[in-house]
């Protein structure tokens, strides 16, 4: 066993599976392992790196602030802050934003502004506020979050959880029609489903989600933590159906590959019921995470990252469509966010990841059947077409050894 394997197991607890790989530097779209072997990174960390790692724009704007002023709290004001949230709710079309660290600080703090707003605005009646989830969410890993999960594992032994929520399934309008009642204070969901599976709701969905969250008095929360910052094809995945959400959360690529930057945005109407010492976090808002994450969604917007994952993604799904494997069950994605379904009857995604790992290829499966392919958004058509004839070895492969025995 790798020695460094070996430490990290001895002192780590035991809250991942990684794969047998040990990565010790990443460079845009490569990443390599103690033993210098090169891998095409189509993880991304969950799509925190979106622009590529050690992004070299954001890399001197990360050694500059550092150097300069990191940590100093929101006790005061920094020249930092005011310019990066300017920035995010002028390309996002909101009023303000409320800067966390972690996607699920972020989303934590939408429960919590949803909730005042019901009381405060809307009218409900203290304790009573009611948020609506959808089956297959992931939202994080926080007690609240977990405990409107639908996966057992992310709840098991960890009870008892907050009440006030009500799950319905996803891409079911009738359902979220029927859930809302007075007491509905927001419906919080993602505009497709990351960790279910690479999830797309139908067609308008969210429009009519939209429609309906409007009718009823309902704040339209929406987490772009990973759909969001062009991973879609677009700037957020709301934009697809041209829906401009209530609230909407932001993280993981925020921090342009290099460290925790999270938000929570809304217009001033939610916004407005915080007031000083209501909420808050050590890091939030720091002036190093503000002039990264200033700088990333620069790059994001002067790079075209969205237009190119639009493009790529296209590209890399009708690639995937002609292999014609039978261990394929189905393809979904949009923009740079695809799953490629492996029929469970067949073989296990986990495998697949295995074998793409010694192509040279790092990716991660989701639920055991989805292979999940979300590179930094700064690939190319021929990394592209090298990954494809990866995965074509590796199912063909697959699919010899099943039919040999
Ligand atoms: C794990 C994947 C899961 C997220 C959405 C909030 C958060 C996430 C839509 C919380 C985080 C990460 C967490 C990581 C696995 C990964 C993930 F889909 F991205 F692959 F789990 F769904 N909303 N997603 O995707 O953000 O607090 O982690 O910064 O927990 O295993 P966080």
């Amino acid at each position: 066993m790798n020695k460094t394997i070996e430490l990290e197991n001895r002192y780590c607890a035991y809250n991942y599976h990684p794969l047998p790989v040990v990565l010790t530097r990443g460079e845009g779209v490569y990443v390599w392992d103690d033993a210098s072997n090169k891998y095409l990174d189509m993880m991304s960390a969950y799509s925190a790196v979106s622009h590529g790692h050690a992004h070299p724009r954001l890399l001197k704007a990360l050694q500059q602030q550092a150097a300069q002023l990191a940590i100093c709290s929101r006790a005061f004001h920094t020249d930092k802050l005011g310019p990066f949230l300017k920035k995010v709710c002028e390309l996002t079309g909101m009023d303000k934003a409320l800067p966390m660290n972690t996607g699920a600080e972020a989303v934590e703090t939408a429960m919590k502004a949803a909730r005042k707003w019901a009381y405060k605005v809307k009218g409900v009646l203290a304790d009573r506020a009611e948020i609506i989830v959808c089956t297959g969410n992931f939202h994080g890993r926080t007690i609240a979050i977990v405990g409107y999960s639908s996966e057992p594992q992310y709840k098991d032994g960890f009870g008892p959880f907050p009440v006030g929520f009500k799950i319905i399934p996803y891409g079911d309008i009738t359902a979220l029609e029927k859930a809302i009642t007075p007491n509905t204070a927001a419906f919080l969901v993602e505009p497709i489903q990351g960790e279910g599976g690479i999830v797309i709701p139908p067609a308008n969905y969210l429009k009519k989600a939209a429609e309906l969250c409007k009718q009823h008095n309902v704040l339209l929360i929406c987490d772009e933590i990973q759909t969001g910052l062009g991973r879609t094809g677009k700037l957020l995945a709301c934009q697809h159906e041209n829906v401009q959400p209530d609230g909407l959360i932001l993280g993981k690529a925020l921090g342009g590959g290099l460290l925790p930057v999270s938000m929570f945005l809304a217009g001033r109407e939610v916004m407005d019921v915080f007031t000083p010492g209501d909420h808050g976090s050590t890091f939030g808002g720091n002036p190093l995470a503000a002039a990264v994450g200033l700088e990333a969604l620069n790059v994001l917007m002067e790079e075209k990252l969205a237009e190119h994952s639009a493009e790529m993604g296209a590209y890399l799904l009708d690639k995937l469509r002609l292999l014609k494997s039978p261990l394929i069950k189905a393809l979904r994605g949009k923009g740079l966010f695809i799953g490629i379904e492996i029929d469970p009857s067949k073989a296990k995604a986990r495998e697949v990841c295995e074998r793409l790992m010694a192509q040279g290829i790092l990716s991660k499966e989701t639920h055991e059947t989805v292979v999940r392919l979300a590179p930094p958004l700064v690939i190319t058509r021929e990394q592209i077409d090298w990954a494809v004839e990866q995965i074509d070895l590796v199912l063909k492969e697959m699919s010899r050894v099943r039919a040999t025995g």
